[in-house]
């Protein structure tokens, strides 16, 4: 994610860094390269002449020339701004009393808005809410079907007291593009039924198209003016851009929208759409969409994305996952083993599995302070998982408790058993021969204990503890890992 921005950014900062005073000459300098980075990375122009003269101004204005660490300084100002154009944090959604309260997705073909409306099912189901789906894109009967599965999945397989119920009208979809209103009726049929059903959220998915287009708007403004969505929300795909921003405008200026879904933010998006699409719709980012599963849906936290563009990673949302996925006493369990280098392949195979379950390995790398720009060099193969899955699991009890045992011959039949190489299954033993070598060394500070310590503390504390390699240290951040680590060992003594 925001690969080559981040990439540029640093950059840019990285010229400041080390410079004792700098000048006003050198502010400039950075700020030309930040502004094309920004333009590169398909931010709107608007955009990127507002966020520039504001960084600038500040900069100028400020202590940066005089201050002590002038690199820092800069860092800090555009960090602060660049939460500014995202922000504010608003995932917060209305509920009207008596419900239901009606959510209306729209957005261009494929930008998810079907997946998105399964998540938000997902996600309002984890808290209890029951919610009605309604397959208002007619266009074709797979669109129908498509939502029917997800809503099934959503109830049978998702956690959470609410129920989720699927409304559909596939015999609707014959009568689109013929008679006007299909889409209108079945919308009207949904709110029906999702009273009757006492569903406290009725979301409608709506048809999209590859471009904006007067049928579309028309049909939308419709179902708008029969079933009056408490909420429009606008999904848009991340990926795309300055036409996605284009579009944001276009349908923000046909309904009203009451804020934005961004999706598909575990790809490698330039980031275009995210920097854009709040300022020139002036509408909020409620969610990202960050995976193809129905979990993938988080709120979003302008400051975690400003600090990952930035190269700092987002340790907090890490922290969120490892605490979803994880539990106290798993983690506990697994410190204490490696602490003592009591590791066993099973511990490791049951981390390697807990971590696939926070998502895709890529994504939370990006995550990881100064991991973020140099993830497009890496080759995170998840099919190596597999293997590695494979592997472990074609060893017997024994020797996944004791790795010694495993010599050349049962290496092979190892290997045989999982249809893999002798080669992956040394070099298998020997990332695990790593791992708890480190892990014992580390001594009492498992990943997941380490990681679940640290969100107690503030974010920018984090990407210094973590010691975020390539960008300078923000002011008051300390001089990073070696200095803080003390802290952290006192604050689990504390704890204990
Ligand atoms: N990687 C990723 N893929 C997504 C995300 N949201 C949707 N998709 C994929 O995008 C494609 C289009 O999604 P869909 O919901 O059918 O789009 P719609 O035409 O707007 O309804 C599907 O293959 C989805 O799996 C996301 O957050 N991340
Ligand atoms: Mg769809």
């Amino acid at each position: 994610m925001f690969g080559s921005l981040t990439d540029k950014f640093s950059n840019a900062f990285r010229n400041l860094s080390g410079r004792g005073k700098i000048s006003e000459s050198n502010v400039r300098e950075a700020m030309d390269e930040v502004r094309t980075a920004l333009l590169e990375a398909d931010v709107n122009l608007t955009v990127v002449e507002a966020f520039t003269k504001r960084v600038l101004d500040k900069a100028l204005g400020s202590e940066v020339l005089a201050s002590l660490k002038p690199s820092q300084q800069m860092v800090k100002i555009v960090h602060d701004e660049l939460i500014d154009l995202m922000g504010p944090i608003d995932s917060h959604l209305m509920y009207v009393q008596p419900g239901p309260t009606v959510v209306m997705m729209c957005g261009l073909q494929g930008s998810g808005k079907t997946t998105t409306c399964g998540k938000l099912a997902a996600y309002l189901k984890k808290q209890g809410k029951s919610v009605t789906l309604a397959a208002v894109d007619l266009q074709r009967p797979a669109a129908v079907t498509q939502l029917q599965v997800l809503s099934q999945q959503v109830q049978d397989d998702m956690p959470g007291s609410g129920i989720v119920r699927f409304h559909g009208e596939p015999d609707k979809v014959a009568e689109y593009g013929k008679a006007v209103g299909a889409a209108v009726t079945v919308s009207k049929n949904a709110l029906k039924k999702a009273r009757a059903d006492g569903s406290d959220v009725l979301i409608l998915d709506t048809a999209g198209r590859l471009h904006i287009n007067d049928q579309l708007m028309d049909e939308l403004r419709k179902v708008n003016q029969a079933v009056t969505p408490h909420q429009i929300y606008l999904v848009v795909d991340a990926m795309t851009g300055q036409d996605a921003v284009n579009s944001a405008k276009a349908f923000n200026e046909q309904l009203e929208l009451d804020g934005v879904i961004l999706t598909k933010f575990d790809s490698d998006t330039r980031g275009g759409a995210a920097l854009s699409v709040k300022h020139v719709t002036g509408k909020p980012i409620k969610f990202i969409g960050t995976g193809e599963k129905l979990d993938a849906l988080e709120e979003f936290h302008p400051d975690r994305i400003a600090s990952r563009i930035l190269g700092m990673g987002d340790i907090v949302s890490l922290v969120e996952k490892a605490q979803e996925h994880v539990s106290e006493e798993e983690a506990l369990a697994m410190q204490e083993k490696m602490a003592k280098g009591k590791m066993t392949m099973d511990d490791f195979l049951g981390q390697l599995k807990s971590i696939r379950k926070m998502g895709s390995i890529k994504s939370l790398m990006g995550m990881l302070p100064g991991v973020g720009s140099q993830l497009k060099d890496l080759d995170l193969d998840e099919k190596q998982l597999g293997r590695t899955e494979a592997i472990i699991q074609s060893m017997t009890a024994q020797e996944r408790r004791n790795a010694d045992l495993l010599d050349n011959s049962r290496r092979r039949r190892i290997a045989r058993g999982s249809g893999t190489s002798s080669q992956d299954v040394s070099q298998l033993i020997k990332s695990f021969g790593m791992v708890s070598q480190m892990s014992k060394q580390m001594a009492g500070m498992g990943m997941m204990g380490k990681l679940k310590a640290m969100s107690g503390l503030g974010q920018m504390d984090l990407a210094a503890m973590a010691g975020g390699q390539g960008m300078p240290q923000l002011p008051g951040m300390g001089t990073g890992s070696t200095k803080k680590q003390p802290r952290f060992k006192q604050r689990k003594r504390k704890s204990r």
